[in-house]
C-alpha cells in the first residue's frame, strides 16, 4: 500500500509537456530555458535547438505550460500559445533574431 500511494503521489506532482519555441542558437537556448525555468514550478526545460521544441517538467500544482510560455515570450522568443513583444524581439542580439511566423 506504501508503494502505490508513493507512486502515484509523484504521478501527480510532476507532468511532461513540449511544445513548440523558435530561436537560433546556443545564447537563444539559454535565454529560453532560463526564462523557462524562472517559473516557480518549473522542474526542467529543454530546449531541441533542430526541432524548436521545448520539453517542460513542471509541478500541475504550482504551474501550467502556458504561464511557461509566457515567461520565454517575456525574454523575446515566440512560442506556439504566445507571441513575444515586439521590442523584446528587436533587443535580442543579430544572431538570435529567428525567422517570426
Ligand atoms: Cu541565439
Amino acid at each position: 500500500m506504501v508503494f502505490i500511494s508513493a507512486g502515484l503521489k509523484a504521478q501527480e506532482t510532476t507532468k511532461r509537456d513540449t511544445f513548440k519555441v523558435w530561436g537560433n542558437c546556443e545564447m537563444c537556448e539559454e535565454r529560453i530555458e532560463g526564462a523557462a525555468l524562472k517559473v516557480k514550478g518549473a522542474k526542467s526545460a529543454d530546449w531541441d535547438a533542430e526541432k524548436g521544441v521545448v520539453i517542460l517538467v513542471y509541478n500541475p500544482s504550482l504551474t501550467n505550460p502556458e504561464a511557461v510560455q509566457r515567461a520565454i515570450a517575456g525574454a523575446g522568443y515566440d512560442t506556439e500559445k504566445i507571441k513575444a513583444d515586439d521590442n523584446t524581439y528587436a533587443k535580442l542580439p543579430k544572431c538570435c533574431q529567428y525567422k517570426r511566423q
